[in-house]
């Protein structure tokens, strides 16, 4: 039996990529200064800055694109959206929006009043956003695991539930707005939470009388690991593991551009609160669009409709978690520090391993990123101090316990002969790291600074 999973499925249709000379990457990288959100896509060769629409459609969801209903209400699309919804996850509200931030921006000024505290294992970049504009105060209780990157957990994801317990117990209830499970744990390195887990942090939750939101983005890669990994979950299919983690969860917001492997879209589910699911549908009218259609065309939700079932087949599944396992032993192999086990959707590079000469302020996971830029025209994306940020009340940048150089694998996308590629100008960067340089600002943006930053490296 080969020791690989090849893919399940084979190629109808290719897009031309090419990569560019060296001297040309170093100019675009230049006037990008030197942040890759800057480039042009055509002036890289390898795209691994995320696996967040960036995904390859299946001949039956572009089938289904000809099917749209672009009926502004009640559109047939919008009801097998909501059919296949209510069937994966279990709850009766489905709502669409146009992606997954959309659904955090009608949801979260519904739940949170000034000051109050957000919960999460780890809040993602975007989401962290709308709890802070929506005047609350995030907090992450991952496990001390998550933050070394050397030492195998396989739910790297998990809350802390003793720090948790305590916080919950020690903080007045008016101070928290609600928690939310992030499934996989992305800025972790798309590490998965465990059943046990998602289940001891509801129990709190309703101990306390605090309501329970799934960040729900990539719930099939979750739920595979869950079937993986976690003990006595083999002989479960993966629809009733994904029935029984939601069946924790009172709401959940969903960025469908991840494992619905659609190019736009989002969800939000609301478990049964008819109340709750009244105030989104007032809010999603200005935001996002009448509560059948929340900002998609009626094809779109058709995708996605299919996308939610193929996101979750078995065979899928392996494939997908096995490519990027590809991706960690190959740069293992090589002596390049990488987050273990491997997650989902991407392999997170400890750059603050490979380039201890340069401090967290001058942002050694980007330097990485350039470098491999530079090397190889391969984009991938800085999970670490430039995209913490700083701290709101002092202005200080903050240091975050890791810097990752994220390389998030799209779906369907490349093959293993494109992550060879992006392997083989790794190891060749390892050779010179000691040369590196460090970044500093030349102008910085006040919210989200790292998608529009601009950058220059320290003399
Ligand atoms: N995640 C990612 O690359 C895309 C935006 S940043 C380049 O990982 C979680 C866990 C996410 C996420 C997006 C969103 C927002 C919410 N939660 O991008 O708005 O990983 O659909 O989803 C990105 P949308």
């Amino acid at each position: 039996m080969s020791s690989f999973q090849a893919e399940p499925f084979k190629i109808k249709m290719v897009e031309k990529i090419q990569q560019i000379p060296r001297e040309e990457r170093e100019k675009a990288l230049q006037e990008a200064g030197y942040n890759l959100f800057a480039l042009d896509a055509e002036q890289v060769y390898i795209d691994l800055i995320t696996d967040s629409g960036t995904g390859a459609m299946s001949d039956k969801q572009w089938a289904g694109m000809m099917l749209g209903d672009e009926s502004y209400a009640g559109s047939k699309n919008y009801q097998h959206l909501k059919k296949i919804g209510q069937e994966i996850f279990g709850h009766q509200y489905i709502l669409p929006t146009h992606q997954g931030r959309g659904a955090e921006k009608v949801l979260f000024p519904l739940l949170i009043s000034q000051g109050q505290y957000v919960i999460n294992n780890m809040h993602f970049d975007t989401t962290k956003a709308h709890v802070e504009l929506a005047g609350g105060k995030a907090k992450n209780f991952v496990i001390d695991e998550a933050y070394k990157t050397d030492k195998h957990h396989p739910f790297k994801g998990n809350f802390a539930l003793d720090k948790l317990a305590d916080f919950l117990q020690s903080t007045p209830r008016e101070k928290i707005a609600f928690i939310i499970v992030t499934i996989t744990c992305n800025s972790a390195g798309g590490q998965p939470v465990s059943l046990a887990n998602i289940k001891a942090v509801a129990e709190l939750a309703e101990e306390h009388g605090i309501m329970l939101v799934f960040d729900a983005a990539r719930f099939a890669e979750n739920a595979y690991f869950i079937k993986l990994r976690e003990e006595g979950q083999q002989d479960r299919s993966l629809k009733d593991i994904v029935r029984e983690m939601f069946q924790y969860a009172d709401a959940f917001t969903f960025s469908a551009k991840k494992d619905a492997i659609v190019n736009i879209g989002g969800l939000l589910g609301i478990k049964d609160d008819e109340e709750l699911y009244n105030k989104i549908r007032s809010r999603l009218v200005p935001y996002e669009g009448f509560p059948t259609y929340g900002g998609l065309a009626g094809r779109d939700m058709e995708a996605m409709a299919i996308g939610l079932e193929e996101g979750l087949e078995l065979d899928y599944l392996e494939y997908r978690t096995s490519q990027v396992k590809y991706l960690s032993d190959k740069l293992t192999a090589g002596g390049i520090p990488v987050q273990q086990p491997p997650g989902g959707h991407a392999v997170f590079v400890d750059a603050a391993k490979m380039l201890p000469h340069i401090p967290y302020y001058q942002f050694p996971a980007q330097a990485l990123a350039n470098a491999l830029y530079l090397e190889a025209g391969v984009r991938g994306v800085e999970i670490g101090s430039f995209l913490l940020g700083r701290d709101a009340e002092t202005g200080e940048q903050l240091e975050s316990p890791l810097e990752l150089l994220r390389l998030t694998i799209p779906r369907r996308v490349y093959t293993n002969n494109h992550l060879d590629v992006v392997a083989e100008a790794l190891i060749n960067i390892k050779e010179y790291a000691e040369d590196l340089k460090g970044l500093e600002f030349t102008y910085e943006p006040e919210v989200l600074r790292h998608f529009t930053a601009r950058l220059s490296p320290v003399k």
